[in-house]
């Protein structure tokens, strides 16, 4: 069920037992059509063709207990400057203040090769003491050859990064639903405190770069 666009974080519900799940990544990557395969419901988030279908983080409530909180895409240019600077703003304000965010689904989209921006926000997450997982989305679009590099690229960053807070790389269609009973496992896990995060947080702006 949808709860609310945020606009201030004050807006937000007081912190309750179950925590909060952040869907983040580019526009357009398909995050809030992942959001309607975890929650099993198909006009639960807006998605669009157009990026920026979401605009400010919009919370939803989960059936099973717990939020999916869905941040607006980062590296949309068609918006203001202004509108743009304000969103960010809740956002930085939401992951800085929300002690029951408790981890972030870090959106990618499968096609793209390793990009800066995607790799700057998974550091800037975990800078935050926020443990990430990395979601390679729209894994319907490659075949199985296809798959085979940006997997292995992904693989190799991880390794490199060396980040206590990484908690896997999933891909995932949100169209076939490949994928998805591994990161619904992953997400139940932290919605019922069994998944720890790590790391010391540190000051940047989201969305990074
Ligand atoms: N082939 C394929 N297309 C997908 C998949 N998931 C989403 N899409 C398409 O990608 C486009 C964007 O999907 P959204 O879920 O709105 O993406 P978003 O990341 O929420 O976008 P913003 O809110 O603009 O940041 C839509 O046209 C979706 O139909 C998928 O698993 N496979
Ligand atoms: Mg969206």
């Amino acid at each position: 069920m949808f709860l609310l666009s945020v606009a201030r974080p004050s807006q937000m519900p007081p912190p309750e037992g179950p925590g909060i799940i952040g869907f983040a990544g580019r526009s357009n990557v398909g995050k809030s059509s992942l959001i309607n395969r975890l929650a099993g419901a198909h006009r639960l988030a807006r998605t669009g063709k157009r990026p920026g279908a979401t605009t400010y983080p919009n919370l939803y409530r989960i059936h099973s207990g717990g939020y999916f909180l869905d941040f607006p895409g980062y590296g949309y240019m068609n918006r203001s400057q202004g509108m743009r600077q304000t969103t960010q703003d809740v956002s930085t304000a939401l992951v800085e203040s929300r002690e029951d965010l408790s981890a972030i689904l870090l959106c990618i989209d499968i096609r793209r090769d390793l990009l800066p921006a995607d790799q700057e926000a998974a550091r800037w997450f975990l800078s935050r003491n926020l443990p990430v997982a990395l979601v390679l989305t729209k894994l319907d679009t490659l075949s199985g050859n296809g798959r085979t590099g940006p997997i292995r690229g992904w693989r190799r960053w991880i390794e490199e990064e060396r980040a206590d807070g990484i908690l896997g790389l999933f891909p995932v269609s949100a169209r076939s639903g490949e994928g998805i009973p591994a990161l619904a496992e992953l997400v139940a896990r932290l919605l019922s405190g069994s998944e720890e995060p790590g790391g010391e947080a540190i000051g940047e702006e989201y969305p990074p770069g």
